[in-house]
């Protein structure tokens, strides 16, 4: 009897240039393109295994090994269900001697090898590692900006996920959703220097959920809109240019203005958002004065901070300072057992 099951992992992606905000929150549209950089595969990563049989009664889902419901017209029914659409244009409209596997229902099981409480990208990694693992279970003959259209219905951030290296999320302008899909800028071998230190300040769940807390940034914030129509698209621009040029300064420029800006954005919404907390606010003080003293020294910046929806810091930095900065934060912020994560080298890997 033939076996049909498939197993993919995908990364972690840290947002440089954050999305928040949808336009069509039934497709996960957004409001601005974003750009991220994807995590090494040995570090933070989602792994899926997905089985098709035709025994089995319904499709059904574990994450971490608790069964999920698969609510129908949620999420996840949606990928699976465009998932299974496209094993069947693509695979089996073209050659009737394939099994039919898209009429097959499917168990799929997930876990993550980081805590999902830890307010890192679960639901990216977990989405891309979803959609990649039915590719190579449907042997799906399509690239992975198509396979990020269908991870980005699973959640906006996941369809980042599908490559390594440098990558960004385009906005796109088809009400369909066909054009708002993942490209990669860079791969991580184009500029393998630059590393992400990871700081747990808070493994608490967070108070507002990226996906409640960004409509209502979209219903309620002047400035959101600011920054969607004359910030944003001028960022994604100047970081591609850095990224391609290996221009550290500018990166982290950037980075750290758009962070800064997102969380602005954030604080005014009504009722506002707080993520940030004391802890978040000192490594901020922290980075800036280190790359105070760097430009003093005549070296320029060193270190780029970025927040997502939660008090943990990431800081990109190159590989000669990550020594440096790791005992500095260390001495300014001691550390409960496991509360550290350092994640040195912290690149690479698609979902593929
Ligand atoms: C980002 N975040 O670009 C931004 C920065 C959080 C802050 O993408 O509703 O979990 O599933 O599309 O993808 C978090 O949003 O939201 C996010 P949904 P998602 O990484």
């Amino acid at each position: 009897m033939t076996v049909y099951q498939a197993t993919a992992s995908a990364p972690v992606n840290i947002a440089c240039i954050k999305y928040w905000g949808k336009r069509d929150t039934k497709l996960i549209l957004p409001t601005n393109s974003s750009l991220s950089v994807t995590l090494d595969q040995d570090h933070l990563r989602s792994t899926t295994t997905s089985r098709a049989d035709p025994s089995f009664t319904h499709d059904r889902l574990w994450l971490n090994g608790k069964e999920e419901e698969i609510k129908e017209g949620g999420r996840l029914w949606t990928c699976i269900r465009e998932m299974k659409r496209l094993r069947k244009e693509e695979v089996e409209d073209k050659s009737s001697s394939e099994p039919k596997l898209s009429t097959y229902n499917v168990h799929i099981c997930s876990h993550n090898n980081f805590p999902t409480a830890a307010g890192l990208a679960s639901s990216a990694s977990g989405f891309a590692a979803l959609v990649s693992s039915l590719s190579h279970l449907y042997s799906l003959p399509v690239s992975s900006s198509t396979l990020s259209l269908i991870a980005r219905q699973g959640s906006g951030s996941a369809c980042r996920s599908l490559f390594g290296g440098f990558v960004a999320w385009q906005m796109g302008s088809n009400p369909s959703g066909s054009d708002s899909l993942a490209l990669q800028i860079a791969p991580q071998s184009h500029w393998p220097d630059i590393h992400a230190l990871i700081c747990i300040v808070s493994d608490d769940k967070k108070g507002t959920s990226s996906t409640s807390g960004m409509q209502r940034t979209v219903e309620t914030s002047s400035l959101l809109h600011h920054r969607i129509k004359t910030v944003v698209p001028h960022r994604m621009e100047t970081i591609s240019k850095a990224i391609q040029e290996k221009d550290f300064d500018t990166f982290a420029k950037v980075t750290m203005a758009d962070s800064n800006q997102f969380h602005a954005v954030a604080l005014d919404t009504e009722p506002p958002i707080f993520y940030l907390n004391d802890v978040s606010r000192a490594i901020i003080a922290l980075v800036v004065e280190y790359n105070r003293l760097g430009v003093e020294e005549g070296k320029g910046y060193r270190a780029a901070y970025t927040y997502d929806a939660g008090p943990n810091a990431v800081i990109y930095a190159k590989k000669e300072n990550v020594k440096e900065i790791l005992e500095l934060v260390v001495e300014y912020f001691p550390q409960r057992e496991g509360a550290f994560k350092d994640a040195f080298g912290l690149f690479g890997g698609g979902g593929k």
